[in-house]
């Protein structure tokens, strides 16, 4: 079927439910989690877009430098996690320890800016989150998240989110139009299905020289014309499949290059809103949901997308050239 598709993203009207209508099904905490995740994502955006960075640090508009905007991206996710109360452990992959936060109810792994190499080039970036329930962030599995999200920081800011009592992927627009919603997130986009469809986005291409499954898999997509569409930066790339509706992202390891994503805080979150929106992951044999999260440290290649590309990508590259 169709994904389900609401109006463009362009337009809002008082039919989009805000993110606070939206959400008011979750179980109370969650609910605060989540609130609060979107309200630092609010705070990163208007940071990134304000704050002129060069390769070592970000100077605001009256010249102060300011913290390297990947460590300010990373306190205001703990502020705001501590603010909600609901939250009982957090830990950065900027920090990558296990931080008390006081509350209870939630533990959230966070990627506070991922792409910042990318950040001078004005590429979109993004932040990326799993909450998972209970208070410890390592022992855990993908399979465990309450909830997930991404926001991408492109020319409109977006929040793309999964959560449990909720089928599909649901994407909110911060609206910045000086409307009377100005400054809300609104509901825009519900994503449903990923179909096999000639979109990919193929990251480490160091990995076609000494694999010899990616690169057949590479000259698949060159053979059958498919659209390449890479920027390097992981959130943009993936959200493209879930807005599009099709087609596949892919960071495959090889012996040049070792796994490079975090599970905890990247690839578990991204495996779960990816498979809520009808699409599959995989570590080149199985879902990265089942990926053990023994320590913060444990990375993963990673395929994600319409079911058939990413059975393309197990059975051509699989695991022969790495051991997950
Ligand atoms: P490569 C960005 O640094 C990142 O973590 C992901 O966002 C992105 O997909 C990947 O690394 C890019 O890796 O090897 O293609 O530059």
């Amino acid at each position: 079927g169709s994904a389900l598709r609401m109006s463009s993203t362009s337009q809002v009207d008082s039919a989009q439910p805000t993110l606070e209508e939206w959400i008011s099904f979750a179980e109370p905490k969650l609910q605060k989690t989540m609130i609060a995740m979107f309200a630092a994502c609010k705070e990163i955006a208007y940071k990134i877009r304000t704050a002129s960075c060069d390769k070592m640090a970000c100077f605001n508009e009256f010249g102060d430098e300011q913290l390297a905007i990947d460590v300010l991206a990373n306190n205001v996710i703990f502020e705001n996690l501590k603010a909600s109360g609901a939250c009982a452990t957090a830990s950065s992959e900027e920090t990558p320890v296990e931080d008390p936060m006081g509350g209870s109810g939630y533990s959230v792994a966070f990627d506070p800016l991922d792409g910042s190499s990318i950040i001078d080039t004005n590429f979109a970036v993004g932040t990326i989150f799993g909450v998972w329930p209970g208070d410890r962030l390592v022992g855990i599995t993908g399979r465990q998240l309450s909830a997930a999200g991404m926001a991408v920081y492109g020319p409109r800011t977006t929040m793309t989110v999964a959560i449990e009592g909720a089928e599909y992927a649901h994407e909110f627009l911060l609206v910045d139009d000086f409307s009377g919603r100005h400054g809300q997130w609104v509901k825009t986009n519900t994503f449903s299905t990923i179909e096999d469809g000639k979109l990919f986005a193929p990251g480490n291409l160091r990995g076609t020289q000494d694999n010899p499954g990616y690169n057949q898999l590479f000259n698949y997509y060159l053979d059958n014309k498919y659209q390449l569409r890479y920027t390097g930066g992981m959130v943009p790339d993936v959200n493209q499949l879930m807005v599009k509706g099709k087609g596949i992202f892919v960071n495959p390891a090889s012996p040049s290059a070792s796994a490079k994503l975090r599970v905890l805080y990247e690839v578990a979150p991204i495996g779960y809103l990816i498979e809520k929106a009808g699409g599959k992951s995989s570590d080149g044999e199985k879902s990265v949901l089942d990926i053990p999260i023994s320590t913060t440290e444990v990375r993963s290649q990673v395929a994600y997308g319409a079911v058939g590309e990413v059975d393309r990508f197990e059975e051509l590259v699989g695991t022969k050239m790495y051991t997950p």
